[in-house]
């Protein structure tokens, strides 16, 4: 980090500086794949670092328990209202510190420990807090699951109505972290309402291609919508929950006073900034982009023998299934690391490997969009990453090096934002 960039940094601690410049190297030098990251703008960056860290604001715009809250009130209002605006909700709240406090928070409103609630299991693309055992979800709750078709890899809504009206569960969850196809809100929607069932899309992954008209919105289909604002969306690290003007109330009491205390004002700040941002006719633009791009690497990839979940992607994701090839997910996750592309490994459905070692890793195109990579840089990184996962089987480590170059090289051409150039 250059010390005129973050100049107090670097003089009061030096050694921390360093740790964040080297963050913005490898941040600008590698091609970053993780469907969950993204870069943040200037904008974004510089919101979230200000003074409004300096204050306590427990309570919402207007109804308090500390004084001194008149520029807090109009930050916190004015994200609310955009969130409202962009999403097309009555409700909006933006305090949640991220997206697992969130959906606790739906927990407390609509549930007491022990009651049933249905999700997608983790290892067939959903979430921890969807009810999974490891989760206080699926141990405080009894959690029921469900996943996708084997061989198609979709999912099946015959079978979800099926357990959902044998169940009956309090809440139903739709949504998840590794699904690479269109969720269907409305048959979610209609299979709640036969069991009785609140439903919330977790839509983490897919706000920003909501936001940017690239994927159907729940808007109007299920009673709870929780995200979080750091992916797709492109805010900083935080999460909102929207609701029916019905909710407001217990969404709101949930989240405070039922679990949390005073909202981080900087990261509201920060989320404000990102709203405006995605409101622009430029964000629709690059939530298209992202999907383009998936699509594209998704093709180019299939062209290398690679083997993908449902075939392909409607979104911003891409999950490989490496059995074929002989090479673990960690093994090709780590090479291709070593490679200047950085992904997560990640459970396929039906995996007969463990969580800690699976059989298959999890792309994305949201940060390399950003940078304004474009399909025809598609068949490139596929290239790329077929190379480095046969370096990987041959424990080629000088054939990696080869690929990190070419990756550096050509990411110095697509400047990061929020980055320095380098
Ligand atoms: N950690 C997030 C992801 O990578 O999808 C989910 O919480």
């Amino acid at each position: 980090m250059s010390a005129s960039r973050h100049p107090a940094l670097s003089a009061t601690d030096p050694e921390l500086a360093s740790f964040v410049a080297a963050e913005e190297t490898l941040q600008a030098e590698t091609l970053r794949l993780i469907p969950s990251e993204n870069y943040v703008s200037a904008a974004v960056l510089e919101a979230s670092g200000t003074v409004l860290q300096n204050k306590y604001s427990e309570g919402y715009p207007g109804r308090r328990y500390y004084e001194g809250q008149q520029n807090i009130d109009r930050v916190e209002a004015l994200a609310v209202e955009r969130a409202k605006g962009l999403f097309g909700v009555d409700h909006a709240n933006v305090q949640p510190y991220s997206g697992s406090p969130a959906n606790l928070a739906v927990y407390l409103a609509f549930a007491k420990p022990g009651d049933t609630v249905m999700g997608m299991a983790l290892p067939m693309g959903g979430h921890l807090t969807h009810g999974w055992g490891v989760s206080a979800t699926g141990s405080w709750f009894r959690g029921v699951q469900y996943g996708v078709r084997p061989g198609t890899g979709l999912i099946d809504y015959d079978a979800v109505r099926d357990q959902a009206l044998a169940e009956r569960p309090k809440i139903i969850f739709c949504g998840g972290t590794a699904l690479p196809r269109t969720i269907d809100f409305a048959a979610f929607a209609s299979i709640a309402e036969e069991a009785g069932s609140v439903l919330v899309a977790d839509v983490a992954h897919i706000a920003g291609l909501i936001a940017g008209g690239a994927h159907p919105s729940p808007a109007g289909h299920v009673d709870v919508i929780s995200t979080t604002t750091h992916k797709t969306l492109r805010g900083p690290r935080g999460a909102m929950l929207m609701c029916r003007e019905e909710h407001a109330k217990a969404i709101d009491k949930a989240v405070f006073p039922g679990l949390q205390g005073g909202p981080h004002n900087q990261t509201t700040a920060g989320i404000a900034v990102a709203l405006h941002e995605a409101a622009q006719p430029a964000f629709v633009s690059y939530a298209h982009a992202v999907v383009a791009n998936a699509k594209a690497l998704a093709q180019a990839l299939l062209e290398r023998g690679f083997d993908l979940v449902s075939g392909g992607t409607d979104n911003h994701l891409i999950l490989i299934d490496l059995t074929g090839k002989d090479v673990p997910g960690k093994v090709a996750a780590k090479a291709l690391d070593r490679a200047g592309i950085v992904v997560n490994y990640n459970t396929v459905p039906f995996d007969t490997r463990k969580p800690f070692d699976p059989s298959g890793i999890r792309i994305g195109t949201p940060s390399l969009t950003s940078r304004g990579l474009s399909t025809e840089h598609m068949p490139q990184v596929a290239e790329w990453i077929a190379r480095a996962v046969d370096a990987a089987a041959k424990a080629d480590e000088s054939a990696l090096a080869v690929v990190r170059a070419e990756v550096t090289a050509l990411m110095s051409a697509f400047p990061a934002p929020g980055l320095p150039l380098s």
